[in-house]
This record gives structure tokens, C-alpha cells and sequence, in this order.
């Protein structure tokens, strides 16, 4: 390899959404890209998260790429909510219709990335061995999906099949007469669980927390649906990237508290049929009031006990320690009606912890679980674990990992002080996993694409958040979720799930539309808050 042959205008790591789209963009502006994925496809989620019963909890019409207008109105969603495979089928086809995969060298880790002060470029390391340098470095490592398979004793002693949801296998797993147990009742446990009890002989769930869940609400998508949707596709974007959470949905124009009870029973019905977590958003009050939370959980609570035969499992599987919605709402098909099975039991680790995982199952405080296969439905090192496990390394040789030694500290949740010409895609200090992820992704990659012409028609070579402007920034986040309710719960978006990981609410708060005007305000002031060649940009630059 010569030495040019090694020297990109910008690497991309990861082949998922928005790595996927940013290698599209960039290539668009006539750049050398370099792509690296770690998988043998693309996908990122959806190429490892195929656990059975795996589906998007955003309706699929909005959870797809709208920079290919040909594209969203040729493409046909069969459900409104799409499966796994539906959706790896999707994210291979635009792959394929934009030449995408020749960016890419695929089953290739990145292990480090450089910062070279002296050349203001990028020095990026690969498992596979290869090194090479790049004006830009785009980190689209994915927000979930660091696995997170927690240290229970004995662990690695069982001796029948063990899998983690975020890791599945390729193969089919093959449940039928087999002895399931399931540790962990997040999204990825609760999607799984109805699914597996139809196959298996047993299933025994392991359960720490409850969580909330509310029914998908699934269908087919009819023609006339299609039809219309796409009629309208232009109105449905626009409306999403104003809203709250990138999808054209908005929440009452009263508050939970400002209504009679007969009305919030009415809005709340009209919510639980939309299906999912969308009914955190029922009205605007009930992620910041306690009182009108209360009203929400109430409701969720009484459905719960409807659809559960045995009142004592009921009660052991409605949530105690959070206000509703401050976990992620889990968009579930028939997973409370699971426990109605004769083949379902459920385990309650809070009052008998595991104990030890042996070769021949779980064992917890009380009794000893026999299983065949063992699956960890046991989350992420969220947000912040699939950059922590690359050495990233700044100005002066700061590792990243260092500088958010007490949480995530970026500027727009797109740059880091220190970090020049690094951008990240969808992470920590942006909506993020609060937003439609693919218009998050879009609306990323869309402002990274017009600050390189503005750096480019401008003659600039870098650019980096101040230090002031990434502090102000983390006060504002952190402003922002103060507000709320959601600090309150030991989630994922606090870092909770991780022992021994800083707890900081990760994602910006304040809303995808609003997060829009910033960004675009960002750039009309040229740049404010970012030193342009090593110059702090002001209004009048
Ligand atoms: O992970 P989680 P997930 N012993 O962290 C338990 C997205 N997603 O993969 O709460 C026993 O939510 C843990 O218990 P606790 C979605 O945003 C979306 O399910 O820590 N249990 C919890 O029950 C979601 O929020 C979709 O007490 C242990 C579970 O494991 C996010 O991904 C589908 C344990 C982990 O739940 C993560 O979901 C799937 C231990 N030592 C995922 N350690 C859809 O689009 C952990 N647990 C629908």
C-alpha cells in the first residue's frame, strides 16, 4: 500500500445508520472515505440484535432514511412495525442502491484513533493491522451496542447454550423441548420472552426490575396506508424534525393536571391503542410532573393487572422504583399475557438474588434452575461504551476516555474540546435514543456535511469545540433532565446499568426539533462555540 493509497479525507467508524448515511454524504462531496465495521455487514443493531422477537418500537414509515425521496416512496414496510430482519433487509438494500459496502472493510475493529497534531490528522488502527490517516475522523459506533454481560459468579460455568440478545447467533436457535432462562426484563427481554415461550418446553425469567411495556399495537400496512403516507411523505418528515422526538407525533395541548379525569382516561385509551412507548408523550406534563406521571402509571398499572391472571405475578411485575417513561417504555406483543402460560415462571431476584450461575443452570437464594440454554437479555454499556472501548486519543495524546472520566463532555453531543476534526454521530449530549435514531442520524451527518463546505469554502483545515462551549453545553444538558423526572430512575441513560460508570443523564432533553435550531443557529453564527484553526469562531466570523 503506498502511502497515499492510506490517506483518507475522512474514516467512518461503523456500518450502521448513520455511519451508513455519512459515507453516502461524504462521497456525495467528492471525498475519500474510509469505512470500518467491525461486523461482516451492515447494520450495526439490526445486524446483531436479531434475539427472536426483535422489532423497532418506532413505526417503520418514520424509522427509515428520508434523504432518498425514490427510495422512501419505492420501499414498502409490510407491519408498522418493523422486525429485525425487515429492517436488516432495508439498511442492505440502500447498502446496495448507493454502492455503500466498497467504503467499508467489514469484519474490522477499529482499536485506535490518534489525533497528529503536527500533520492535523487522524491516525486509525484496525485489529486486522492496517493503519491509516484521515483529515476527519466520524465516529458512528452506535449508542447500544456495547454489550453490557454482567459478572455473576460462575458465569462462564454453564455448560448448555448461552447467548446475549445484542450478539445473537446467526444460526437459528432451537428452543423446541429445551429449558429456557432469560436473565434481565429491559426492551430486549421482554420483545424475546413471548416469542421463546411459544417454542420452548420451559422458560424461566430472571427478573430484577420490572418495567413498563405497553402493547405494539402491531399491523399490517395496508396499500391505502402506504398510499396516503406516501402522499404525504415531505408534511410527515417536516412535522417530525419539529417535534419533540423525530416522529410527527404531539402530545395534548393541556397538561395530565389540566384535564378532567374523563378526558385524561380518554387520551390515555387513545394513547395505549397507538401502542408503545409513544405514550410517555401522551401529554406534556407527565415526564416533568410527579402528580401527572402518577396519572399515567395508575392507568398502565390497572391494565397490567387486567391482563395478568394471577394477581401476586401481576403485582410482581408492575415497576415500583421509577416514574413511568423515565426507563424506556418497552413496546411489547403479548408479553404480560405470557405469564398466563403453564410453561412461564417468573423469578423474582429482588427478593432471591442469583446466586451463582453453575454448568447446570441459575441458582438463587431459594431454589436451583435446570436450563438448557441461557440468554442474557442484560442491556448495554449505553452511549458511551462503544467509543470507551477504542483508544481515542486528542491534542497532547488525551485519551477520551480520560476527559469524560466523570460522564460524557461534548459540545452539541457532536464534538469534544481537545478532539479536533472528530465528530460523533447520535451520542451522548444529542436526543440521540430520545429521537428517532434515523432522522437523528440525517439531521448528524446533514450539519457535519455543511461544516466541511464551510471549513473547505472557507480555507480552514480544522475544527474543535472550546472547552467553555462543551461546559456550557454539559449545563445545559444537565439543566435540561433536572427539569424532568427522568434523573430519578437507575436507567440506562444514567449510566446506572454499569457498575462503577458516572451518573450523568446522557441524551439532551430538550427536544429533536428544538435540538434542530440550535445546531442550525450553531452554523448561521459561523460556527459559535468552535475554534476554527485553532481560532475561537465568534458571531461575526
Ligand atoms: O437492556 P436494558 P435491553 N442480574 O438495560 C437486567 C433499546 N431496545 O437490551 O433493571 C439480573 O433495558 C436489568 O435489570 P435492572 C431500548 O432503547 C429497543 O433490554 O438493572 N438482571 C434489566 O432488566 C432499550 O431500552 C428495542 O435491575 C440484570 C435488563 O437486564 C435498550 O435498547 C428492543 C443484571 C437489561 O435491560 C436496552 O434494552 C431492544 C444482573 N446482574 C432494545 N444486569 C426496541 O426497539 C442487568 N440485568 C423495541
Amino acid at each position: 500500500m503506498t502511502t497515499q493509497d492510506s490517506d483518507f479525507d475522512a474514516v467512518v467508524v461503523g456500518a450502521g445508520i448513520s455511519g451508513l448515511y455519512a459515507v453516502y454524504k461524504f462521497r456525495q462531496r467528492g471525498m475519500r472515505v474510509q469505512g470500518f465495521e467491525s461486523a461482516e455487514g451492515v447494520g450495526g443493531t439490526w445486524y446483531h440484535n436479531r434475539y427472536p422477537g426483535a422489532r423497532c418500537d418506532v413505526e417503520s414509515i418514520d424509522y427509515s432514511y428520508s434523504f432518498d425521496d425514490q427510495l422512501q416512496q419505492e420501499w414498502t414496510w409490510t407491519e408498522r412495525f418493523a422486525t429485525q430482519e425487515e429492517i436488516l433487509r432495508y439498511l442492505d438494500h440502500v447498502a446496495d442502491r448507493h454502492d455503500l459496502r466498497s467504503a467499508y472493510d467489514f469484519l474490522t475493529r477499529v482499536t485506535s484513533a490518534v489525533y497528529d497534531e503536527k500533520a492535523g490528522r487522524w491516525t486509525v488502527t484496525t485489529d486486522t493491522g492496517k493503519t491509516i490517516t484521515a483529515r476527519f475522523c466520524i465516529l458512528a459506533t452506535g449508542v447500544l451496542s456495547a454489550t453490557n454481560k454482567p459478572d455473576i459468579p460462575g458465569r462462564d460455568t454453564f455448560a448448555g447454550e448461552s447467548y446475549h440478545t445484542g450478539e445473537w447467533p446467526h444460526e437459528p436457535v432451537d428452543f423446541a423441548g429445551k429449558r429456557v432462562g432469560v436473565i434481565g426484563t429491559g426492551s430486549s427481554g421482554i420483545q424475546a420472552i413471548p416469542v421463546i415461550a411459544e417454542a420452548a418446553d420451559q422458560v424461566v425469567v430472571f427478573q430484577r426490575s420490572p418495567n413498563y411495556s405497553i402493547p405494539a399495537g402491531n399491523r399490517r400496512l395496508t396499500d391505502d396506508v402506504l398510499a396516503e403516507v406516501k402522499a404525504n411523505y415531505a408534511e410527515r418528515r417536516r412535522l417530525s424534525r419539529i417535534s419533540g422526538g423525530g416522529t410527527p407525533n404531539s402530545p395534548h395541548p393541556k397538561g395530565a393536571m389540566e384535564v378532567d379525569e374523563a378526558e385524561r382516561t380518554r387520551v390515555y385509551d387513545e394513547w395505549w391503542q397507538r401502542g408503545g412507548y409513544l405514550f410517555t408523550k401522551a401529554f406534556p406534563d407527565q415526564m416533568v410532573s410527579k402528580a401527572a406521571n402518577d396519572t399515567a402509571r395508575v392507568y398502565v398499572e390497572a391494565k397490567i393487572r387486567e391482563m395478568v391472571a394471577d394477581p401476586e405475578v401481576a403485582e410482581q411485575l408492575i415497576p415500583d422504583d421509577h416514574p413511568i417513561g423515565t426507563k424506556r417504555i418497552v413496546t411489547d406483543t403479548g408479553y404480560f399475557q405470557t405469564y398466563n402460560r403453564d410453561n412461564v415462571t417468573l423469578v423474582n431476584l429482588r427478593r432471591t438474588p442469583i446466586t451463582e450461575i453453575t454448568a447446570s443452570g441459575v441458582r438463587t437464594g431459594e431454589a436451583s434452575y435446570d436450563l438448557d440454554i441461557l440468554i442474557f437479555a442484560t442491556g448495554f454499556d449505553a452511549m458511551t461504551g462503544s467509543l470507551s472501548r477504542i483508544d481515542i486519543r486528542g491534542r497532547d495524546g488525551r485519551a477520551l476516555t480520560a476527559e469524560w472520566s466523570a460522564g460524557p463532555r461534548t459540545y452539541l453531543g457532536l464534538a469534544v474540546d481537545g478532539f479536533p476534526n472528530m465528530f460523533i454521530l447520535s451520542g451522548p449530549g444529542s436526543p440521540s435514543v430520545l429521537a428517532n435514531m434515523v432522522l437523528m442520524a440525517e439531521q448528524h451527518v446533514d450539519w457535519v456535511a455543511s461544516c466541511m463546505d464551510h471549513l473547505d469554502s472557507h480555507e480552514i483545515a480544522t475544527i474543535e469545540a472550546t472547552r467553555e462551549a462543551a461546559d456550557d453545553w454539559v449545563a445545559e444538558c444537565n439543566a435540561k433532565a433536572a427539569g424532568t423526572l427522568f434523573p430519578t430512575a437507575n436507567s440506562w441513560y444514567m449510566g446506572a446499568n454499569i457498575p462503577g460508570k458516572p451518573r450523568v443523564f446522557m441524551p439532551y432533553i430538550g427536544g429533536f426539533g428544538n435540538y434542530n435550531t440550535i445546531c442550525a443557529e450553531v452554523a448561521a453564527a459561523g460556527y459559535k462555540g468552535f475554534a476554527l484553526d485553532g481560532r475561537a469562531a465568534s458571531a461575526d466570523n
